[in-house]
């Protein structure tokens, strides 16, 4: 259950076809990962693939012909051991889903793609991510092996990342509303465990009540691992053991969020165990005032290089503060403040947004400052979701306080 109907996803695949300009689109979803010998991760789908059809399940194909603005599904071939084991979808249900009425075989869908380069040239793709090169995981296979299959049948094949990033940047009221309620469920899992914080023995037990909390209100689970991070574990920015002693006397960093109906939140707080010392306080103090800040330059038509200068002047100007950095001092600065300022949110918890220039309304991106001091044991970040409307933006998550 999505919470979106087909009625949503019709509405994108009409934008795509715009986009197209009666071009073709080939869109495969992820297949199933190797978690160990014979076991699998569980299924996460593509976001293109989601956005355009609703389905979750793995080896679908997705075409779309921009000119006769029509779209086809594969189905994968599923042995019946497999669907015996995980299930799997048949062509009513995925019609159901997605709204598309024409499903193929595999067999048919190579039959088709043949078809098709006689009379296009170029045929457009997802391409592998931005920035992949650098990634330390290996990517899911579907994403290179559909761009070989495609190369082996038309002249031209180009990736449609950046058009399709550019259409899930601008989210639509119900995209809003889904992400809203995974921002609620999440926090009311921070309520939860900021009330009970002076009575946890390690990490893992305040990670136990929020997954609780967040399943209990029907998230699917976390959007990403959880962070749960005390004292000095906070300033490894992706910690993820959660395997530490809580004690009083220093913060933990919380970086967790759900995700709801296809949408994730992804918020962060840190709070004090027993009491602050002064520094403790004025290292809060500084990263929540600096998150203040910068929340309050959004609004629409803010261009995107004016944002980062001036958010890198409001972080440099709290390390200054803090006696962290002297003005200009850029390698203190990436020290004490190594991740960077925003990204985008939606499908992904690092959602594309298409490389705008300037803010636009529908945009959702997160806002977190952070200050980590590994000499001094204390990391401290905040994280907001913002959505940028037509006259400025509004803090999604500002229920939440930000207070230690
Ligand atoms: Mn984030």
């Amino acid at each position: 259950m999505t919470g979106l109907d087909n009625s949503f996803f019709a509405g994108n695949r009409e934008r795509v076809y715009d986009a197209l300009k009666g071009g073709l689109l080939v869109v495969p979803a992820y297949t199933n990962m190797q978690r160990s010998n014979d076991t699998s991760f569980r299924f996460e789908q593509e976001a293109n693939f989601w956005y355009l059809t609703g389905i979750d399940y793995p080896d679908w194909w997705l075409f779309m012909d921009g000119k006769r603005r029509k779209a086809w599904l594969v189905a994968p071939h599923v042995n019946d051991i497999h669907h015996v084991f995980d299930g799997s979808l048949n062509a009513e249900e995925a019609t159901k889903i997605s709204g598309i009425t024409e499903v193929m075989d595999r067999q048919s869908a190579d039959m088709w793609l043949r078809q098709a380069a006689r009379a296009h040239q170029l045929v457009y793709t997802v391409g592998v991510p931005f920035g992949s090169e650098y990634f330390d995981f290996t990517l899911n296979p579907v994403t290179r092996e559909m761009e070989d299959k495609l190369k082996r049948i038309f002249t031209t094949v180009r990736s449609f990342n950046l058009e399709l990033a550019r259409l899930r940047a601008i989210k639509q009221p119900a995209e809003i509303k889904m992400m809203q309620k995974a921002i609620d469920i999440t926090i009311a899992g921070y309520k939860r465990i900021k009330s009970e914080i002076n009575n946890y023995k390690y990490e893992y037990e305040i990670e136990a009540d929020l997954t609780h909390e967040f399943r209990r209100l029907g998230a699917i689970g976390h959007a990403y691992d959880p962070i749960v991070a005390y004292g000095e574990n906070a300033c490894t920015v992706h910690y993820i053991r959660n395997d530490s002693k809580v004690k009083k006397g220093n913060f933990v960093l919380f970086d967790v969020a759900a995700k709801y109906g296809g949408y994730s939140a992804d918020i962060s707080r840190t709070y004090i165990v027993g009491e602050p010392t002064a520094r403790q306080r004025a290292v809060h103090g500084a990263v929540q005032v600096a998150h203040e800040r910068i929340i309050s330059l959004v609004k629409p038509g803010l261009s995107l290089h004016e944002y980062f200068g001036k958010s890198d002047e409001i972080m440099q100007g709290a390390l200054v503060e803090l006696g962290l950095m002297q003005p200009g001092d850029n390698e203190a600065y990436r020290k004490y403040f190594p991740h960077s300022i925003s990204h985008g949110l939606g499908i992904d918890v690092h959602d594309a947004l298409g490389r705008p220039d300037k803010f636009l309304p529908g945009m959702v991106f997160t806002i977190e400052p952070g200050i980590y001091i590994s000499e001094e044991k204390i990391g401290v970040r905040i994280e907001d979701d913002i959505l940028v409307t037509e006259t400025g933006h509004k803090n999604m998550s500002k229920k939440l306080s930000t207070d230690m």
